[in-house]
């Protein structure tokens, strides 16, 4: 089984190069961000207590993700594989994924960090703020916010699988396909 973790700070290209790599690997994507989405589109109460958050550039709770996660794992049973997109974000997330894999006889292969200066971030996000109708895309102080959040609570997850030898780093600055590139050449050594 394949199971990636694509890592870095809000705006770092996850999202974008999930899309390609579910194409060619055929992959289940599991992205936290699009699941909440999801439960605000549809008006439920954790979408609506999510939304606040989200909206300031805060993380939501642990439980809610792992929560959202463990379901969509029990779901996908026969899944060639998982494109962790924007989870874990937390170390606690990090621990609670091995102990959900680990009940499946399954574990994470490598985490992908994709490298971008914050400049890069912000001009990018609020880029997407003008088409996507994001707020947390629109205003450069709720970016900043995110950006914080993840130098405070995220980043240390890189740590947690640096000491399981599955991390890499590569740099996200470049064409969407360069780094499309780099990130095969990573997975080929995994498979
Ligand atoms: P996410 O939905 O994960 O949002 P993101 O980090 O902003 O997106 P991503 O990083 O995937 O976007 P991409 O770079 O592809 O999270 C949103 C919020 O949800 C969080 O702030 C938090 O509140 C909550 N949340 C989600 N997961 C959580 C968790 N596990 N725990 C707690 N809270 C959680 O794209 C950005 C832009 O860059 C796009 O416009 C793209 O076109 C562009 N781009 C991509 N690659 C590029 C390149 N190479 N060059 C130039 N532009 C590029």
């Amino acid at each position: 089984m394949l199971n990636l973790v694509l890592f870095g700070p809000p705006g770092a290209g996850k999202g974008t190069q999930s899309q390609k790599l579910i194409e060619k690997f055929g992959l289940i994507h599991l992205s936290t961000g699009d699941l909440l989405r999801g439960e605000i589109t549809q008006g439920t109460e954790l979408g609506l207590e999510a939304k606040k958050l989200m909206d300031d550039g805060k993380l939501v709770p642990d439980a809610v993700v792992i929560g959202m996660i463990s379901n969509k794992l029990d779901a996908n049973k026969d899944a060639k594989g998982f494109i962790f997109d924007g989870f874990p974000r937390t170390v606690a997330q990090a621990e609670a994924l091995d102990s959900l894999l680990l009940s499946k006889q399954s574990a994470i292969s490598v985490m992908i960090a994709l490298e971008v200066n914050d400049a890069e971030l912000e001009q990018r996000l609020l880029l997407r703020g003008k088409s996507s109708g994001r707020l947390d895309d629109a205003n450069p102080e709720v970016i900043r916010k995110r950006i914080k959040e993840y130098n405070d609570k995220t980043a240390p997850v890189a740590g947690f699988y640096q000491g399981q030898n599955k991390y890499t780093s590569i740099n996200g600055i470049g064409s969407v396909e360069d780094i499309f590139t780099s990130i095969n050449s990573v997975i080929a050594t995994y498979k």
